[in-house]
Formats: structure tokens, sequence, C-alpha cells
């Protein structure tokens, strides 16, 4: 099997003390990443895999979950695990507070964003009252079209309260790593999302027919002391996303 290089068992003694399911998921992104594992490769069987690398199957089964849960691999019952096509409609879990530079990155799709607004303004009233500005306050605006491996997929309308970031320039490519860097990471959101047809404006930028769906979602992010640390309105292609929410049965049931 060509992919069985990828899962030496040196490779996972490597990087340090961390957890075992957490090197093994790294190897397997940083596999799709770097091409030795391509869209749709079989990736060896749990009791295999466990085998090969020397750690238990409990190991193996646990950074599959999270790496199925995050949309990186596909399992089918009865024919295996495998690595999840990326010209396929990308799974977004709903609920882990990612950015869109690091969903992609985990499944080794490369980014880009066409700055469509990067200012400092006046708030609008909704974005006042949703940043909980007080008078005299502003944000900044950072509207962007999205695009994975060249494709628009997204245009994200993000406001920041001003002075938590006063250089809109600061965001080169992830809002999120330079909120991170400053130290301002949020740690919590609430986001809702619901069906739209796209404007025309939108649906020029993504090059899709007026009217065409898309999943409207909004955003508001906070810090660990429950400041509003984000404000984003994404419009995302109808036909690219799925929002995947995993269900478990209500405490009582
Ligand atoms: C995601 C978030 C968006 C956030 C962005 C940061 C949703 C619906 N939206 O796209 O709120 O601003 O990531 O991404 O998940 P960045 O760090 O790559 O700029």
């Amino acid at each position: 099997m060509s992919t069985l290089p990828v899962f030496e068992r040196a490779r996972i003694a490597d990087g340090g003390p961390a957890p075992l399911y957490l090197k093994l998921k790294r190897l397997v992104i940083d596999a799709i990443a770097q091409g030795t594992l391509a869209d749709r490769d079989a990736i060896p069987g749990e009791r295999d895999l466990a085998r090969m690398l020397g750690i238990s199957r409990v190991t193996v089964r646990k950074a599959f979950a999270d790496l199925v849960a995050d949309g990186v691999l596909v399992q089918r019952r009865g024919s295996g695990t495998f690595v999840a096509p990326k010209t396929g409609r990308i799974q977004l879990p709903l609920s882990r507070l990612t950015s869109f530079t690091e969903d992609m990155r985990l499944r080794g799709i490369e980014t880009f964003s066409d700055w469509l607004d990067r200012s400092v303004a006046l708030p609008t009233p909704e974005e006042s009252l949703v940043l909980a500005l007080s008078p005299g306050d502003k944000v900044i605006r950072l509207h962007r079209l999205r695009r994975a491996d060249g494709k628009p997929l997204a245009i994200e309308r993000s406001s920041i309260p001003h002075r938590f970031l006063p250089d809109p320039m600061a965001v080169e490519t992830s809002l999120y790593a330079a909120l991170t860097e400053r130290g301002l990471k949020p740690v919590r959101a609430l986001q809702r999302l619901h069906a739209v047809a796209l404007s025309k404006g939108d649906a020029d930028l993504l090059g899709l027919p007026e009217g065409s769906p898309a999943l409207f979602t909004e955003r508001v992010a906070y810090l660990t002391d429950g400041r509003v640390i984000e404000f984003t309105r994404s419009h995302y292609r109808g036909d690219s996303y799925d929002f995947v929410a995993e269900l478990h049965l209500a405490a009582g049931s």
C-alpha cells in the first residue's frame, strides 16, 4: 500500500510530549498538506495502524473520530477510512470555534483572500449594539472574499472593536492569528445560520448567478472575560458547504 511510509513507528515518536492521538492527527494532516496522502487514499484499519505505530487501538480510534469530525477523513461502513476528497462539499463542524484559515489548512487546502474593505469606521447601530460599544468608539471592518484552492467560497464581513485591533493592516492572512498574537483569542462564540438567495453583488463575487442559494451565518465571538471581540456576517456558497453538528441525547432522556 503506497500510504504505509506515512505511518512508520518512528514518526509518532517525534514531536515531544504531546498526547499520542494528537501526534497521529498531526501526522495525517501534515501528510495531506504535503501530498503524501491524496484525496480518497485508504487509511489502514484501526488494528493495523495501532500495530504499525506501536500505539493502542483506543488512541487510533480517538484520532480517527476527531479527524472524521473535522471532515479530514471519511469513514464508510464496511469499506474503511479514507482521506476526504477536497473537491467535494466542505464539511464544517458547528461545534468547534475554528477559523477559515485553520479549517482549510486541516484539509490541506491553500487559502487566499481578496480584500473588499479593510478600514477604520464609525459603527452602524447594529455593530454598536452587538459589540457593546460606547459612544465615540470605532470599529475596524474586514470584508473579504475567501478563496480555497483559487475557488471563491465565502464572503466574510467582520467587525472588530477598534480598541482591540487599532490597525486593520495588521490582519494579513488570518484574523484569528492576528487576534491570538495580541492575546485576544476568541474562546466562545454564538453562531446562527439561515438560507438566503444571493444578491447580484454577492453572487458576482462568488461567480454564481444572482439568486443562487447561500448559507448566511452570523458569528458573535467572545474573549475569556466575556467581552465581544468579533461580529462576522458571512455568505457561504450553498453548493460547497455542509455545516455538521454532532448530537447527544439530552440529559435525563
Ligand atoms: C471563520 C468564521 C469567522 C471568522 C473567520 C476567521 C464561520 C462561520 N466564520 O470563517 O467568523 O472571522 O473564520 O478566519 O465559521 P481567519 O482567521 O482565517 O481570518
